[in-house]
């Protein structure tokens, strides 16, 4: 468990519309930088109908899922690939709980959101999501592989 922990994973992360309207992107951007993690990639985003059936594929049938599908293509997105040890749990913790009123306090969730339906932010739930939800939301020439000068231990 500990040496899974320190592979160096990818996770898809994006603010949800409801984020991007609250203007909450760059609280939201923020925490995912000083913690440590490398940005690859960033975009503000449209999410297409078929986009977002694929991209929670494994949701269909439960009954929030027509829901889910209009709440994400209602409005633009910010698509973000960050890279790092440990990102995809750690990713998760600084969101927090899936329903917010269970989220702690100091997680992004526990801070900023209420409903489980407009929960501001998702994170890839494992390693092997975050590769396909990278590739998902992203064509190859949109991410950038960098070293940062400043703390190239962060590579
Ligand atoms: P999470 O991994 O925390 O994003 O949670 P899930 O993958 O279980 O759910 C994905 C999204 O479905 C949530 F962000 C919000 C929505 N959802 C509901 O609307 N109602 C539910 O009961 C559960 C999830």
């Amino acid at each position: 468990l500990v040496a899974a922990m320190e592979e160096v994973e990818e996770t898809y992360i994006m603010v949800k519309p409801d984020g991007v309207q609250r203007g909450l992107v760059g609280e939201i951007i923020s925490r995912f930088e000083k913690k440590g993690f490398l940005l690859k990639g960033l975009k503000l985003f449209q999410c297409p109908k078929e986009l977002a059936e694929e991209h929670y594929k494994d949701l269909k049938g439960k009954s929030f899922y027509p829901k889910l599908i209009d709440y994400i293509t209602s409005g633009p997105v910010v698509s973000m690939a960050w890279e790092g040890v440990g990102v995809v749990a750690s990713a998760r913790k600084l969101i927090g709980a899936t329903n917010p009123l269970q989220a702690e306090p100091g997680t992004i969730r526990g801070d900023l959101a209420v409903q489980t339906g407009r929960n501001v932010v998702h994170g890839s739930d494992s390693p092997e999501n975050g590769k396909r939800e990278v590739a998902l939301w992203f064509k190859e020439g949109e991410l950038c592989e960098w070293i940062p000068a400043q703390a190239p231990w962060l590579r």
